[in-house]
């Protein structure tokens, strides 16, 4: 991989990083021992060839040769030996972006005079070629969605591009080889645009135009002849404009696609553009443009009707089983002019009637205008909705489910884990926090995909971006959204609520700087470290960290931080009669207490792997204030928190705020408050992560998994007892009477409870990073056993290759299959019980091994190993 990503054509990481993997096939303990990187240009000229390393890095080697030019081809080889005496071989390729702003021949256009109904403008161009084409490359760009043609056929398979960044400030754009695409003789190459982020409909208040009002693409196609000749196709005002078929596109609203107003062929070198006009040059900055670093958006899972079935009011409505995001195309045969709408719901409400009042103020509604030539295909462009159920309007005959195909669209993260038990309520949840994130996951972590919102909020990214890790592969997603992050951060350190600042677009207006949502800048950096073992993501967030600390300190008294506004355990539990004060309220300034030491803590963790050591003694000391404060004023010499509720236990227990002493009380004190409420959890978006975690970690395993199998409300399971297909923003979006929560805030697609997923692999099945080893260099298996689960099974596709832990109760014996990929140690820990006897493929391991708290420990290298217990 460069830059984690396979052979990429983009790169402009002026020393990119390497990273590859050993395959160990059968044998056990493979360690690389040492490697050697030789890279070449196109030319096969050698740009980088240093001696052997005689090393077990396989991840993050900096390119350190001669400078990597832009537009340019190279192919890095490594060779790695390993302890067994063995070598072997490898080759990739890269390719670097346009590195400098004068490296764009392209002007940025636009369609000029726009109808005030803004229909997708089109652009094009003919062009020829004469010579023998070695390679073509073709970079663009937009503001603010486009979707790019040559020669009458889509350039690449990737939607939604360039993607959503802090555009005021930089501009993602993508490469795509298409030397496929160019032809011999007379070519042409073509865009059409929508609003999307940039211009559209956007932000609470459903706000436009948050980043600019101009629609513009800038287009450039970078021809190498084989006779070493070149020549560039850019946009300019030659290029012609014209608007087609998409009449109409918003993110929240939908598209409206008139078929009768299709240009056939507009992207094909024959088509007659005379009555088009010319474009017009845009003076927009080049040199905030930036290659893309995460995966783009693509198309994914597809799903069919499972029933077509008309409401108690009558209308027809088809159900595709999964609350999902994308869209629906369908094939319909009509007259020209007829109107087909498809409205979009996640659930059908008491009645069983189809559900919209929860998407506030967003359409999500598609219109099709037929041309009524035969077989039409409907599909809707820049756009999504995030849909279980479609409504169909205007339909012309009778429906046919099959016709209709509902595909899920998010960022191509290569998959990572799988968790999978004996349970299948728990295989539910799994699925619905996965869909969660498939459906959240649209080229920045949103809070919900369907509503007028579809926005960065930290919260809920920071809350769920462990769990993430461990379903898709995240870092690179994460490490675009982190420098948003860096670059929207207010002057002062305090962070706006949303990133991309799509409220405030800078000014800081719209606030930030609240408990548990601005530590995103603390949290998903140092778990983004723990997950991939990758010190750059610190490095570039380290300020952004250190200012985020800065700002609490500035906004405390005498080390507490009491002041500023806050979301607090956001939608925690509560009653409308609660005459007894069961509502699990955690003051908000406690909260934000234990958010300021935590963020202090993984700045420290930060600064010692990065060898600051002056800050990290600065911080030390500052750290030891903050807890003494909140022990002063928070906390009884016993231990009573002042909010005695989960939350408030929770993080105590998580972020060490209390001394050694007062923790186990505290653990007891959190699994009475959980008995109290008949085994329920009544926390919300701040404690709900850290809930079982705190239990498992003090003893109270136990409690941890009453809760995650609690099936009714408040829990995991109650949705999933309600037919959910994804988790959603409420512990009671739906009612156990069927009635909905309130509309002006009940999304079916929300990520944040789904961060339970982290504790399911991590201690369930015990897949864990050792921290001093970061991205599974280090691995420890610790399965956690209770919740009457009899087997337990979960890979993880670490940076090095699959990791797995499957453990099973067999005739009342411990069985526990293990994997750990080359180039890795692990640390396996068997639950036994007293002088229970352990074997590892029928060889006793206990007398080699430590026993520790109720497990004995087993250091081993990589391969598969069968442990089991005699009782
Ligand atoms: C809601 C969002 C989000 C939450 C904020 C505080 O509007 O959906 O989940 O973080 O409010």
């Amino acid at each position: 991989m460069t830059e984690n990503l396979p052979n990429p054509i983009s790169i402009d990481a002026v020393a990119p990083r390497f990273s590859w993997q050993l395959d160990g096939g059968q044998a056990r303990n493979v360690m690389q021992t040492a490697y050697q990187i030789k890279v070449t240009d196109d030319a096969k000229h050698t740009v980088w060839a240093p001696a052997k390393v005689n090393s077990d890095q396989s991840m993050y080697i900096y390119y350190q040769g001669s400078p990597l030019k832009s537009g340019e081809k190279y192919t890095w080889q490594v060779k790695v030996w390993d302890n067994h005496g063995k070598s072997s071989q490898g080759t990739a390729t890269f390719r670097m972006g346009l590195l400098k702003a004068d490296d764009w021949k392209a002007q940025w256009i636009g369609p000029g005079q726009e109808e005030a109904s803004r229909p997708s403008p089109l652009f094009r161009k003919g062009f020829i070629v004469n010579k023998k084409v070695k390679t073509a490359i073709a970079y663009i760009t937009a503001h603010s969605l486009y979707e790019a043609h040559i020669n009458g056929k889509r350039v690449g398979d990737a939607y939604l591009t360039p993607g959503y960044t802090s555009y005021n400030k930089r501009i993602q754009y993508q490469a795509y080889d298409v030397t496929n695409l160019v032809q011999p003789g007379a070519n042409a190459a073509g865009a059409s645009l929508g609003s999307g982020w940039y211009r559209g409909i956007y932000g609470i208040g459903t706000r436009h135009e948050i980043y600019g009002k101009d629609i513009a693409l800038l287009m450039q196609i970078n021809i190498t002849y084989t006779d070493g000749s070149t020549a560039t196709i850019a946009t300019d005002d030659t290029w012609k404009t014209s608007t087609g078929e998409v009449r109409y596109a918003e993110i929240y609203m939908g598209s409206t696609i008139d078929a009768r107003m299709e240009q056939k062929g507009w992207s094909t070198a024959g088509f007659n553009d005379s009555n088009w006009k010319n474009a017009v040059i845009g003076n927009y900055p080049k040199d905030i443009l930036i290659a893309t670093v995460n995966e783009p958006v693509k198309k994914h899972e597809t799903f069919k009707a499972i029933k077509l079935f008309t409401t108690p009011k009558g209308e027809k409505v088809i159900d595709f089983g999964q609350n999902l995001v994308g869209w629906v195309k369908f094939n319909v045969r009509g007259k020209a002019g007829d109107k087909i709408v498809i409205s979009h719901a996640e659930v059908l409400d008491k009645e069983g009637n189809f559900y919209t009042d929860n998407l506030r103020d967003a359409k999500c509604q598609n219109t099709f205008i037929l041309k009524g030539e035969g077989m039409e295909t409907c599909e809707p462009q820049f756009t999504w909705q995030g849909f279980r159920y479609i409504r169909i309007e205007g339909y012309p005959g009778d429906i046919k489910p099959e016709d209709f195909t509902a595909t899920a669209v998010y960022s191509d993260m290569p998959p990572t884990g799988t968790f999978a038990c004996s349970n299948p309520l728990i295989n539910q949840l799994q699925h619905n926090i996965q869909w969660g994130q498939k459906g959240n996951f649209l080229d920045i972590p949103t809070d919900c995909p369907q509503r007028d919102e579809r926005l960065g909020w930290t919260g809920d990214a920071q809350v769920f971006s462990r769990t993430a890790t461990f379903n898709m592969n995240v870092h690179n997603f994460f490490t675009k959204w982190l420098k948003d992050v860096s670059l929207d951060q207010f002057s002062d350190g305090s962070l706006p609520h949303v990133i991309p600042d799509a409220f405030d677009n800078g000014k800081p207006t719209g606030g930030g700087g609240s408990a548990g949502w601005s530590d995103a800048t603390t949290i998903i950096p140092w778990n983004m470290y723990l997950a991939y073992g990758d010190k750059q993501i610190l490095e570039n967030q380290y300020n952004s960290m250190k200012a985020w600390v800065g700002f609490m300190k500035s906004r405390s008294h005498n080390n507490l931080w009491n002041t500023g506004s806050h979301f607090g355990d956001w939608l925690f539990y509560t009653r409308n009669d609660d005459n007894d004060g069961t509502a699990a309220i955690t003051s908000k300034y406690l909260i934000a207490q234990c958010f300021y030491a935590h963020s202090t803590q993984l700045l420290i963790n930060a600064a010692k792997v990065l060898g600051k050591t002056e800050d990290v003694e600065t911080y030390t000391k500052l750290l030891a204030d903050i807890k003494d404060a909140y022990m002063r004023e928070y906390v009884t010499p016993n231990g009573l928190i002042s909010s005695d509720t989960q939350t408030a236990y929770a993080e105590a227990l998580e972020f060490d705020m209390l001394p050694e002493n007062l923790r186990a009380q505290a653990a007891d004190r959190l699994e009475a408050n959980i008995r109290r409420y008949g085994n329920h959890l009544t926390t919300g978006f701040l404690g709900t992560p850290y809930l079982c975690d705190a239990l498992s970690r003090y003893g109270h395993a136990d409690a941890a998994f009453r809760l995650l199998l609690q099936e009714n409300y408040p829990s995991w399971l109650y949705p999933i007892k309600m037919g959910a297909t994804t988790i959603w923003e409420r512990w009671d979006g739906i009612k156990p009477d069927g009635t909905l929560e309130v509309p002006s805030m009940n999304s079916y697609n929300h990520y944040a409870y789904g961060a339970i997923g982290d504790w399911m692999y991590r201690t369930v099945a015990g897949i864990d990073t050792k921290i001093e080893q970061p991205g599974y260099k280090g691995i420890t298996i610790k399965p956690t056993v209770g919740g009457k689960l009899t087997d337990v099974a979960a890979n993880y596709e670490t940076p090095y290759g699959k990791a797995s832990s499957h453990w099973k109760i067999e005739n009342g014996n411990f069985v526990l299959d293990v994997v750990i990929p080359a180039n890795t140690t692990a640390t396996v820990y068997v639950p036994t019980k007293g002088d229970s006897a352990v074997t590892e493929s029928g060889k006793p391991v206990t007398k080699a091994a430590d026993q520790i708290d109720g497990f004995t420990a087993v250091n081993i290298g990589s391969g598969t190993y069968h442990f089991s217990t005699t009782n």
